[in-house]
C-alpha cells in the first residue's frame, strides 16, 4: 500500500514528500493536480518562470492557467499566458481569463504611479513572436475553478500567485467551493515577525494582497489549507547573471525566449539581480523540503488607510484577527537546492 502523505499527521500545511519509500525502493506518487492562477506577464517575469518551472516538473499535472489583474492588466495576462504556453509547445492546456478588477480596491494615483498595471484598460501589447492562435476559453476563471474543485472535492491544489480576487469569487459564489479545495499555496503578504518582513509597494504592505486586500483575507480565512509564501522567503534568492547563463546555455524555444527578454537586463547591468517570488511558491510544492516554515495566525487588513493591505502574523489569534486562520509560513529556503532546480526544470 502506498502510504498517503496525507496521513502523516501535519497540521494546516500537508504537502509531504512527493517520494515515497515502499519496500526500499522508491515511488512516485501521484503528481499534484493544480490550477495556476497568476496575474501572468511572459518570461522573465516571476510568473512566466513560475508557470515553465510548473510546466516541466513531473510532480504536477497542471489542469488550467486562470488570469487576473495585478502585474499587468487581466487582458494582458490573458494573451501573455496563451503565447507563453504555445512557445512551450503546451497549448493543450486551457486559459480562462478572470477579474480585471479587485473586489473593492479603486485605482488611485499612488497604485498609478507604483508598480503593476491592474488599473489598465489599455489593449494588451502584443507578446514576443505576436499573439496566440489559441484563444481563452470561454467560462471565467472563478466558474472554472468551482466546476473543477467541485467536480473532484480534496483533489485540485490552487497555486495563487496573483492578487486572490479570482479565488475569493470563487469562494463566495459555491458555499462547498473552499472546502473542495484540497490546498493552496499562495505568493503573498509580508510577515514583520520573521526576518525581511517588509512590504515592497508600501512600507508593509505586500503587492498581491495590497491590490485586493478584501480577497486576501476572504481566501485566508476560507480555512483552505495553505501554504503562504511572502516576500520572507522571496528575498531568500537571487537571480543573477550566473544562473542566467546556465540557463541560456541550453537551447530550447523557452530558453531562446529568456535570452531574448532578460539578456538585455544583464547586458546593461551585469551584476543585477532578480528576486525569485513566484518560482519560489511553485518550488515549495514540487519540494516542500526546499523551504523552511513557520505556523502562524495570519490575516489581512482591509480598512482603508495606513494599513491596507497589510498581511499580519502571529503565532495566536489576537483582537480584530479573531477570525484568522493558522497557517505554514515560509521563510527561509536551501538557496542552492532550489536554484539547482530551478535550473535543471527550465532548461528540459
Ligand atoms: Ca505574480
Amino acid at each position: 500500500m502506498i502510504a498517503r502523505w496525507a496521513s502523516l499527521g501535519r497540521a494546516a500545511w500537508s504537502v509531504g514528500p512527493m517520494i515515497v519509500l515502499l519496500a526500499g525502493s522508491t515511488v512516485q506518487a501521484q503528481p499534484h493536480r493544480i490550477i495556476v492562477d497568476t496575474d501572468f506577464g511572459v518570461p522573465p517575469t516571476d510568473d512566466g518562470l513560475a508557470l515553465i518551472l510548473a510546466l516541466n516538473s513531473p510532480e504536477l499535472e497542471i489542469l488550467g492557467v486562470t488570469t487576473v489583474a495585478g502585474n499587468f492588466s487581466v487582458e494582458r495576462a490573458t494573451s501573455d499566458a496563451l503565447r507563453t504556453l504555445e512557445i512551450a509547445g503546451r497549448d493543450e492546456i486551457p486559459v480562462y481569463r478572470g477579474a480585471d478588477m479587485p473586489l473593492v480596491h479603486e485605482p488611485g494615483d499612488f497604485a498609478r504611479r507604483v508598480w503593476g498595471e491592474w488599473w489598465s484598460d489599455a489593449p494588451p501589447p502584443a507578446p514576443p513572436g505576436g499573439f496566440a492562435t489559441t484563444r481563452a476559453e470561454r467560462e471565467t476563471a472563478a466558474e472554472y475553478m468551482l466546476r473543477t474543485v467541485l467536480s473532484a472535492p480534496g483533489e485540485v491544489t490552487i497555486v495563487a500567485i496573483g492578487p486572490l480576487t479570482n479565488v475569493a469569487m470563487a469562494i463566495r459564489q459555491h458555499p462547498e467551493f473552499a472546502a473542495g479545495v484540497k490546498q493552496m499555496v499562495i505568493m503573498g503578504g509580508a510577515i514583520a515577525r520573521l526576518p525581511d518582513g517588509h512590504g515592497n509597494v508600501t512600507p508593509n504592505a505586500e503587492f498581491n494582497f495590497w491590490v485586493d486586500p478584501e480577497a486576501a483575507r476572504i481566501v485566508l480565512r476560507s480555512g483552505i489549507p495553505i501554504s503562504l509564501s511572502p516576500l520572507n522567503v522571496s528575498r531568500k534568492t537571487a537571480l543573477t547573471r550566473r544562473w542566467y547563463e546556465a540557463i541560456v546555455r541550453v537551447e530550447t524555444p523557452i530558453t531562446r525566449l529568456i535570452a531574448t527578454t532578460l539578456g538585455p537586463a544583464f547586458e546593461r547591468d551585469p551584476a543585477a539581480s532578480h528576486l525569485m517570488y513566484d518560482q519560489v511558491a511553485v518550488a515549495s510544492l514540487i519540494d516542500p523540503t526546499l523551504v523552511t516554515t513557520e505556523h502562524l495566525y495570519v490575516d489581512v487588513d482591509i480598512h482603508p488607510g495606513l494599513n491596507y493591505g497589510v498581511s499580519v502574523g502571529g503565532p495566536e489569534p489576537w483582537p480584530g484577527a479573531e477570525g484568522a486562520r493558522q497557517m505554514a509560513v515560509q521563510h527561509d529556503l536551501d538557496w542552492e537546492r532550489f536554484i539547482r532546480l530551478f535550473v535543471d526544470r527550465v532548461t528540459r
